[in-house]
């Protein structure tokens, strides 16, 4: 934990009292034969008790509680020194996360409608996205939000954009980091789903979105019986405007690949910058269908020893894509397998046991991989691949890719527990690999570079902290740049069976905090916080000063969307209504506590098409908007102009009001819209 000094002097002299209080709480109780009951039942009221001794004892809290407590408690006032982006899993949203203190912040809606942030019920910027965002021609209104990522400069994130990527839908966003909204959602144009987004290179050029499942190329049919011929797997490299905010599709492109799972990516960075790495599994090729006699998914592809690390060569990639050596998928150019393969921008590498996750350490050196049936993490040696390229140490795959030689390409292995699945770095020469099956989270050391960071022996495991339970994720401070902060790490656990009370069947997923900044078997458990929205995959940890976000926005009249003036902002005065045959156009103003005008008065069948402009250059003067029957909900933040259009079918008086609860006489800030019959 990073304090001012004068809080670190404090904060020791309070926990040395703490301490004190504590002891000599515990040595009473233990004299005195206290009830049990009493002692651990932490239902107990302590309203009545007043002092840190009374209140431990009341509450059954250890030295280790109390500390912890010290640790993560943020008094009002306070504000936490790194911001988490956490993916929400089904909900579709990014969850906005402080730490130490573990508060949820803000839910940023991005592929599901969200009424409070006005996201998807009118505000044509938003209903826009859902439109960009179609699939086949279809509106799809959730996510399946897996890997945020954060931009970077040189490595480092810059707290700038963020980008999420959508599984179930083969999908991507982009959201501005100055005012924490989505911008943009790509749908990809060649495949249905993925699983290897989002992760940007160290300049954030290009933003990754590897495959999962594979199918033909374009969403095609063809029979399952062509599997090898028709079905293949792809990696998709998303070029990206850092000037307007946008990734830029018609400079972006595909990698045909195999058709084995593409399972996660991870960009080469400092020595390895320029090369990208993805794992996969079912390099088997399995498909399914046991209700024909076959093997099931789960043991058709976990039938070999091995299976590819992907190694591509990124700037070869782009030339080759640039100099047009590709074939067009609805439009969208690829590079053809067997001309990665001809171009020697794709090599394979063995890796063990239906791997998941690959994690490329800050100084790029060394590439992580986990196998989920092998109780290793497999550490590859950048230099020594690029040896083995350089060697032709290699055989190719059923496909004719390059598969090099495993023991020319391993640095380590190291062995950690069951289940090992993704890895995180930290300042002090270690790394943490979260273990499903042992729902631990593991710090191991690191050799090579690393060595002199740390008074561990190398490769070695060194700790194992329980985490409840099943952990997936784990994210540590700054843990995917160039230079990891170290200090926190959060595991992002799986159903948290018995932790909090009893919510029914489903069970809330559980973000546990861990205190990583001592070295050495020390890294304590400090905090649990319950995630009832979605199952999060992962998440990246910013501090918290390098982000800027907008306090309103930079000019009354602001359309977020465009990032820009609105041709139709309207200024106090301006307001009116004016009518063309049966379109009504509605200028209007919003500010503390009324909207002008009051009255609107159309026919119905009209078509309406509505402008409102929040006026108000104070921070917390948002003005909400909603018109009843015609799900019309917006959210209008202080300078924002925001437009919506609806057709009047049905007559009658409705009242619009401001949803947020802005002023005093907020409940006055309404008005009426009287839709006249039509006849
Ligand atoms: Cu392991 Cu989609 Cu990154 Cu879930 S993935 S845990
Ligand atoms: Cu504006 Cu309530």
């Amino acid at each position: 934990m990073q304090l001012p000094d004068q809080s670190r002097s404090k904060l020791s002299y309070y926990i040395t009292i703490i301490f004190a209080l504590l002891l000599t709480a515990l040595v009473v109780a233990s004299c005195q034969k206290q009830n049990e009951e009493a002692v651990t039942d932490n239902t107990e009221t302590t309203g009545a008790s007043t002092t840190v001794q009374a209140v431990a004892e009341a509450r059954g809290l250890t030295p280790d509680d109390i500390l912890a407590a010290v640790k993560t408690y943020t008094p009002t006032g306070m504000k936490d020194e790194y911001i988490m982006f956490a993916s929400g899993g089904h909900a579709g949203q990014v969850f906005v996360i402080g730490l130490p203190s573990m508060r949820l912040l803000k839910s940023i809606a991005v592929f599901t409608p969200e009424p409070w942030q006005g996201y998807g019920y009118g505000a044509s910027g938003t209903m826009n996205l859902f439109e960009e965002g179609k699939v086949g021609g279809h509106i799809v209104t959730w996510g399946d939000t897996h890997h945020p990522a954060l931009s970077e400069t040189a490595g480092d994130y810059d707290g700038q954009y963020l980008f999420i990527n959508d599984k179930a839908n083969a999908r991507i966003a982009v959201i501005d980091l100055r005012d924490f909204e989505t911008k943009q959602i790509v749908k990809n144009p060649i495949a249905l789903n993925d699983h290897g987004g989002t992760m940007v290179t160290p300049n954030t050029d290009w933003i990754i979105e590897g495959g999962q499942y594979a199918a033909p190329l374009g969403a095609e049919y063809s029979s399952l019986a062509n599997y090898a011929d028709d079905y293949r797997g792809m990696v998709t490299f998303w070029k990206f405007d850092r000037e307007t905010g946008r990734v830029l599709p018609d400079q972006s492109f595909a990698l045909e690949l195999p058709p084995y799972w593409q399972d996660l990516c991870d960009a080469g960075k400092k020595v390895s910058e320029g090369w990208v790495f993805c794992n996969s599994f079912n390099t088997e090729m399995a498909t399914g269908g046991v209700e024909d006699g076959n093997p099931p998914f789960e043991s058709g592809a976990s039938q070999r020893d091995m299976d590819y690390l992907h190694i591509i060569n990124l700037d070869k990639a782009v030339e080759v894509a640039q100099s047009g050596k590709t074939i067009d998928v609805n439009g969208f150019p690829i590079v053809p397998l067997e001309t990665s393969i001809a171009e020697g921008l794709l090599y394979f590498a063995p890796e063990p046991k239906s791997p998941h996750g690959i994690d490329v350490a800050p100084g790029g050196e060394y590439m992580v991989i986990s196998g989920k049936l092998d109780p290793h993490v497999t550490v590859y040696s950048f230099e020594k691949i690029q040896q083995a390229i350089a060697d032709k140490n290699y055989t190719p795959d059923a496909y004719g890719v390059p598969v090099l030689d495993f023991d020319a390409v391993l640095e380590q292995q190291v062995e950690l527990g069951l289940g090992p699945l993704h890895t995180q770095f930290d300042n002090k020469g270690y790394a943490y690999t979260s273990l499903f099956l042992d729902s631990a989270v593991a710090r191991w050391s690191l050799g090579g570079p690393y060595s002199d960071l740390h008074d561990d022996p190398d490769w070695t495991l060194i700790q194992k902290t329980p985490v409840h339970y099943n952990v997936g994720h784990i994210a540590a401070a700054e843990g995917d740049t160039v230079s990891p902060d170290g200090n926190y790490l959060v595991s992002l656990n799986k159903w948290a069976v018995d932790r909090f009370q009893n919510v029914g069947p489903l069970l809330p997923q559980n973000f546990q905090l861990l205190d990583i900044s001592a070295p050495g078997a020390n890294m304590p458990l400090l905090y649990d916080m319950p995630m009832g929205i979605g199952e999060p995959h992962y998440a990246q940890i910013i501090k918290a000063d390098k982000l800027a976000p907008w306090e309103v926005y930079p000019e009354i009249g602001w359309n977020p969307h465009t990032q820009s003036v609105d041709a139709n902002a309207v200024q106090l005065g301006e307001e009116r209504i004016e009518r063309n045959g049966t379109n009504v156009e509605i200028w209007m103003t919003a500010v503390r506590s009324h909207f002008t005008p009051e009255h609107v008065e159309i026919k119905q069948g009209d078509h309406v098409i509505w402008h409102i402009t929040n006026v108000e250059r104070a921070y917390d003067a948002t003005h909400g908007f909603s018109i009843p029957m015609y799900n019309i909900n917006l959210s209008i933040e202080p300078g924002e102009a925001v437009t919506f259009e609806f057709d009047a079918t049905d007559d009658g008086v409705f009242s619009y009001y401001c949803t947020e609860f802005c002023s005093a006489l907020h409940l006055e800030m309404t008005g009426y819209l009287l839709v006249e019959p039509a006849n």
